[in-house]
């Protein structure tokens, strides 16, 4: 054991395991960002809630700062550990401890991949909503952190809206339990919906009362070409105005380009500027005449070149392998990414100055745009060239961000949509949250971790 703190923290928690290589010190001191070095000074996988009480007490006894670990997928470095921090893994935390059918709740331990909360609900006949491409290496609790969305949000809503119940671990050891999974509870602050979002720096999520609902309709996928980004809010209107969409869903000619190009097979004889993924209800006749009308309705307005229906089950995965592979198929060009958002009324104007913006700024750069338009989401990766070194190319990249920041700002919209701030948006966080509303975010921090050991330097320095 190389640091003698260390040793006390094994002895004040016998069911702690620790890990000190070298290996797994960088495989648990970074997330799907790769700008840091990571350099924790250990690995604690605590067993029990009273574990990681333990561990955050010596925390403050050593003044050691924690950096709460799930399935480490974020994009934002949230889970970075980079400055000799304790990084607590909740992954020996990781199963199902109750399902209630009268409540339809389910209570997890943190450190259940989401994959594994669809599948505990799934075997009791229900519906965990919350779902995106990372299902199988994300935690919940990571998700709780970030207030996760993903493609299903235009129809279910984010993580936040699926938590009936916390336990926390404060920044102080104790233990708290918000909510305890009522429906109705109009008794003052609501510290539940605080810690959702709230990226670790308040205390750590150890468990959670999750919300269940009917399990998913039958639905279609269609796969949509457009001619133009002009009319990608037209063609979202005339399909929702028919029918019930669970996901809506954009991408561009690059993304398909680099999704194809990791072996994601493509339906079309051609290709196109833009496309749409987006499933629907379709469990009677009625919801597929319904899309059908939307598709013809597109077609003959020229908002829409071509189109494809899944046939069974394998074609609707193939069609949404198009939207979901994106981020991994951009993953070895070190993308510099942003995660906007703004009103989806405001999405039309927003889209053309930001698309002016991103195009002036970076003509000689592939710049990947694709998103969740339906809940005026918008992903926006620059991949790096090979010719470029990483400091010029940040550079450039951080020089775009503040001016997108700026257009963000008069929008009313979000730096941040759905992936925080971590460390990657934290220069930014004044475009979205005026002074006041920081000040406070402080405070509650102040509140919650006096010593400002929970993942310090994460969201805003202190
Ligand atoms: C998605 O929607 C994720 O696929 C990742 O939020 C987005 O890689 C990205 O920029
Ligand atoms: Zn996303």
């Amino acid at each position: 054991m190389t640091d003698p703190r260390l040793d006390t923290l094994l002895q004040s928690c016998p069911g702690l395991r620790l890990k000190t290589d070298p290996a797994d010190l960088e495989h648990y001191g970074r997330d799907w960002t790769r700008r840091w070095t990571p350099a924790p000074l250990a690995i604690a996988l605590p067993g029990s809630v009273e574990d990681v009480q333990a561990v955050v007490r010596w925390a403050n006894e050593h003044k050691v700062a924690v950096v709460p670990s799930g399935g480490r997928t974020g994009l934002s470095g949230g889970a970075v550990a980079a400055n000799g921090e304790l990084v607590l893994s909740l992954e020996r935390l990781n199963k199902a401890l109750d399902f209630n059918a009268v409540d339809r709740t389910l209570t997890v331990q943190a450190g259940m991949p989401l994959e594994a909360v669809h599948n505990a609900a799934r075997e009791h006949g229900l519906l965990y909503p919350v779902d995106f491409a990372a299902r199988g290496s994300c935690s919940i609790g990571g998700n709780i952190a970030t207030n996760a969305g993903g493609i299903r949000v235009i129809r279910y809503g984010n993580t936040r809206e699926w938590i009936a119940g916390l336990k926390v671990v404060a920044g102080n050891g104790e233990l708290l339990e918000f909510n305890k999974g009522l429906i109705k509870n109009s008794s003052g602050y609501d510290f539940r919906q605080l810690l959702i979002g709230s990226e670790g720096t308040l205390g750590i999520v150890v468990e959670a009362t999750l919300k269940l609902t009917d399990p998913p309709p039958a639905s279609n996928v269609m796969l949509l070409a457009l001619p133009s980004f002009e009319v990608l809010m037209q063609v979202f209107s005339a399909f929702r105005e028919r029918m019930q969409l669970e996901a809506f869903e954009f991408f561009t000619d690059r993304a398909v380009h680099h999704v194809t190009a990791h072996g994601a097979p493509y339906p079309f004889a051609e290709t196109y500027p833009y496309y749409v993924v987006t499933e629907y209800a379709a469990a009677d006749e009625a919801g597929e005449a319904a899309a059908l009308a939307a598709f013809e309705h597109c077609m003959e307005q020229g908002w829409v070149l071509d189109g494809v229906i899944s046939a069974s089950e394998a074609q609707a995965q193939q069609l949404w392998r198009l939207r979901e592979g994106i981020t991994e198929s951009l993953a070895r060009y070190r993308p510099y990414k942003n995660d906007v958002s703004v009103r989806i009324s405001a999405m039309p104007a927003f889209l053309e100055e930001a698309q002016a913006l991103i195009s002036g700024a970076y003509p000689q750069f592939d710049v990947v745009w694709f998103g969740h338009i339906g809940d005026g989401n918008l992903h926006i990766n620059v991949l790096k060239p090979e010719d470029s070194s990483d400091a010029e190319f940040l550079g450039q990249c951080e020089q775009v961000t503040k001016l997108l920041a700026q257009v963000l700002h008069r929008f009313h919209g979000s730096i941040s949509a759905e992936h925080g701030i971590g460390l990657v948006k934290k220069p930014y966080l004044s475009s979205t949250r005026d002074a006041a509303e920081i000040a406070l975010m402080r405070g509650v921090k102040q509140a919650f971790d006096p010593l400002g050991l929970m993942n310090p330097g994460k969201l805003f320095d202190r």
